[in-house]
């Protein structure tokens, strides 16, 4: 195992599961977003192509909803933003969520590798910016000038998702890998435990119930993420 200047290297790949106590609804599970919203229709780059004002109504409905008064970030964000202080860890923070939680509960270094629903995307340039009431309608893109509507910066169904390179990095030298609230049920993020397994990290799974992986992982805690994650990191 990679040991740099004594710090334990510790990378953490976040899920929906860990900001559904917030009030954010996750994916899969009973009432989750895809029982009511058809999967192909809103996170495939092909529904956004057949109906783009469907897509953008689904994202600029939650956007409200993460901007809700009483959504805010729940322990197990904090337990985490508290860990990036710890100075024998060298943390690697990935979420798959679209959420601004773990910033908001203080962590400094996330990677959103399935993007931010707070920012908007040049389809043509690949430029991101703050997202603004204003700017999910129009027309104009502000970088190259060209008439396209700027889209969510999101990662959908068949695109790359983000800063790869970097994640699977961090994934070889690891000397801990943690998956939390996630189904490990979307590729790539997946196959993580694998790639951090491979090269003899502790792995460890949190989650509410066993993901589709969990005899991938050495050690687990099922449970809710307020519960798990603060106890585990104490
Ligand atoms: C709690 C809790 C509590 C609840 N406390 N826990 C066939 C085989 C294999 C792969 C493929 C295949 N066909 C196609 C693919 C690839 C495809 C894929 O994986 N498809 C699957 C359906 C099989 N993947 C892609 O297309 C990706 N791109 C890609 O692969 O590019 C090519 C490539 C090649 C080689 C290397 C690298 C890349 C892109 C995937 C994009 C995913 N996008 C979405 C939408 C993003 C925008 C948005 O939010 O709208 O990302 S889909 C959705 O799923 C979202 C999530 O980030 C993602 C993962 O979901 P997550 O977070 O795991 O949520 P849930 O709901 O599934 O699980 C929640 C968990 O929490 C549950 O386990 C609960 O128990 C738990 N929980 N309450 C703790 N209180």
């Amino acid at each position: 195992m990679a040991i740099k200047n004594d710090k334990k290297r510790v990378v953490i790949l976040t899920g929906a599961g860990i900001s559904a106590e917030s009030g954010i609804e996750t994916f899969r599970d009973s009432n989750g977003l895809w029982e009511k919203h058809s999967v192909e229709d809103v996170a495939t780059p092909e529904g956004y192509l057949r109906d783009p004002d469907l897509v953008q109504r689904f994202y600029s409905l939650r956007r409200a909803q993460i901007q809700e008064q009483d959504v805010k970030p729940n322990a197990a964000h904090i337990a985490i933003a508290q860990l990036e202080q710890n100075p024998n860890v060298e943390l690697f923070l990935v979420t798959q969520n679209i959420d601004n939680l773990h910033e908001r509960a203080g962590s400094k270094q996330v990677l959103h590798m399935h993007g931010e629903l707070l920012r908007a995307r040049c389809p043509q340039s690949g430029q991101t910016l703050v997202w603004k009431q204003d700017l999910a309608n129009q027309h104009l893109c502000t970088c190259c000038q060209i008439p396209n509507p700027l889209r969510p910066h999101v990662v959908w169904f068949g695109e790359m998702p983000l800063g790869l390179d970097r994640i699977y990095h961090q994934l070889l030298q690891a000397d801990m890998f943690v998956a939390i609230g996630t189904s490990c049920h979307v590729y790539p993020a997946g196959g993580f435990v694998h790639e951090a397994a491979s090269q003899g990290a502790r792995t460890v799974e949190l989650n509410l119930e066993p993901s589709e992986h969990q005899h991938e992982f050495n050690e687990h805690a099922y449970g809710a993420a307020t519960q798990v994650v603060p106890e585990f990191f104490e």
